[in-house]
């Protein structure tokens, strides 16, 4: 079996929610040696993309997403300890969390296992995070990013909100913001003064350490 045809199994056996199937293949892939980041990407993100299709299709409802989602985290559990990990002296620290009122936290999650993996030291929030505690943490843990996801056009303007606030603090040149989640684009982090915004896990990783000056 070649690497795109396990890709393309993995992404299918995620859509048809086979457990047995995606712990079996994310094993193979890596007996195989292929890179856990890659399995993540062209596999298990691949076939949740699938499924937000099929959900907007009405194909699928919400229990389908989420025994999908849960189909994904038992790959992710498999590949997590095997991707590559940069080790730093002087680490940069990220808080990352979904933003108040969205529980959507897969992208999240996958956007911190990056980060975590490229030597960053992330301290996750969870999901539904009160707008202000996104400020407390990072100033308790003297962040460098404040990032922020959300998959909601009705929470989106929380990212707005936060933003607003450390500006109201005098303390807004202190962290570099970060944004993402489905509905947001480069417009919005303009539109809202965000530092940066990255369609996916593996960019926002690279644009951190470029604005991190690492
Ligand atoms: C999975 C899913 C669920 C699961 C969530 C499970 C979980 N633990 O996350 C369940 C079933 C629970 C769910 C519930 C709901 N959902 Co839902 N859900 C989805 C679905 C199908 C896929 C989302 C997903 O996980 N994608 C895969 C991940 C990997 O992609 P991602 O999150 O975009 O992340 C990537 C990038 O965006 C980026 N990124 C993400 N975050 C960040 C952060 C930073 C800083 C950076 C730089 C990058 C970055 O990197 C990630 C990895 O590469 C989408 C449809 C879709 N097409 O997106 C709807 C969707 C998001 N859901 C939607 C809705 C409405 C809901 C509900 C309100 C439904 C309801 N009536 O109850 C509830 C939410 C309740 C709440 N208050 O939170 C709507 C939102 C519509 C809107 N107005 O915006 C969508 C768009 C479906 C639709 N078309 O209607 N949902």
């Amino acid at each position: 079996m070649n690497e795109e045809n396990l890709f393309q199994q993995i992404s299918e056996a995620v859509v048809e929610m086979e457990d047995e199937i995606v712990e079996e293949l994310c094993n193979k892939s890596l007996e195989l040696s292929i890179p856990a980041e890659k399995t993540i990407t062209k596999g298990l993100v691949a076939g949740m993309d699938r499924v937000g299709q099929l959900y907007e299709e009405q194909e699928y409802f919400l229990p389908e997403v989420l025994t999908c989602s849960d189909t994904l985290n038992i790959g992710l559990d498999i590949l997590k300890p095997h991707i590559r990990t940069e080790v730093s002296d002087n680490p940069i620290k990220v808080v990352i969390g979904v933003v108040e009122g969205d529980t959507h936290d897969i992208g999240k999650n996958l956007v911190k296992i990056m980060t975590e993996s490229a030597g960053i030291e992330v301290y996750d929030l969870g999901r539904d995070v009160p707008l202000k505690n996104f400020i407390t943490v990072a100033e308790e843990v003297k962040a460098n990013f404040i990032c922020m996801s959300t998959l909601m056009t009705t929470t989106m303007m929380g990212m707005k909100t936060v933003i607003d606030m450390l500006k109201e603090y005098n303390i807004r040149d202190k962290y570099k913001v970060m944004i993402g989640g489905g509905p947001i684009s480069q417009r919005f982090a303009d539109e809202i003064g965000a530092d940066a915004y990255t369609v996916d896990a593996n960019e926002a990783v690279k644009r951190i350490k470029l604005l991190a000056g690492n």
